[in-house]
């Protein structure tokens, strides 16, 4: 549910010559199978509008800002993503829906496996149908 999702700070080495945050297995709960990233989506773009039925994900706004609608069947969530050291971990079942990003913004996705059509639900019917 969405109670599962959470906000996880990225451990950061801060210096006089800037920042170096570290992701390892100690901040994520899963192995990382896969990374991707979304770049130069206008500011009128939605993305996202499915669910995954086995995929852990990590998002973390590398740059700027977006939001991320989240729907688990019952309850609902918005959160704004606009730091590099926080990630965002979305376990398996949630609706997303992304959007509002700024210009520039960069959403890093760390995900646990492999890119697979058939672990997405597309359809919100059939998101429901799921949850039952
Ligand atoms: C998610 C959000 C945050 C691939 O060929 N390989 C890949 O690894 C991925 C992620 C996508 N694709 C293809 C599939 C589609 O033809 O790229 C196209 C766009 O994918 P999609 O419409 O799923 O993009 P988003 O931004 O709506 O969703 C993506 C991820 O698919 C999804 O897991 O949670 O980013």
């Amino acid at each position: 549910t969405i109670n599962n999702v959470s906000i996880v700070e990225v451990p950061t080495v801060s210096d006089t010559r800037g920042k170096l945050a570290v992701i390892e297995k100690d901040c994520i709960p899963f192995n990382i199978k896969r990374v991707y990233y979304l770049y130069d989506v206008p500011s009128d773009s939605y993305r996202g509008g499915h669910a995954h039925k086995k995929l852990y994900q990590m998002l973390v706004a590398l740059s700027g800002s977006f939001e991320v609608h989240l729907k688990d069947g019952e309850n609902e969530r918005k959160i704004t993503l606009n730091k590099p050291d926080k990630g965002l971990l979305i376990v398996p079942g949630i609706w997303r829906e992304i959007d509002n990003f700024s210009s520039g913004s960069v959403c890093l996705v760390l995900a646990s496996e492999d890119y697979d059509e058939s672990d997405y639900i597309r359809d919100y019917e059939a998101f429901e149908l799921f949850k039952r």
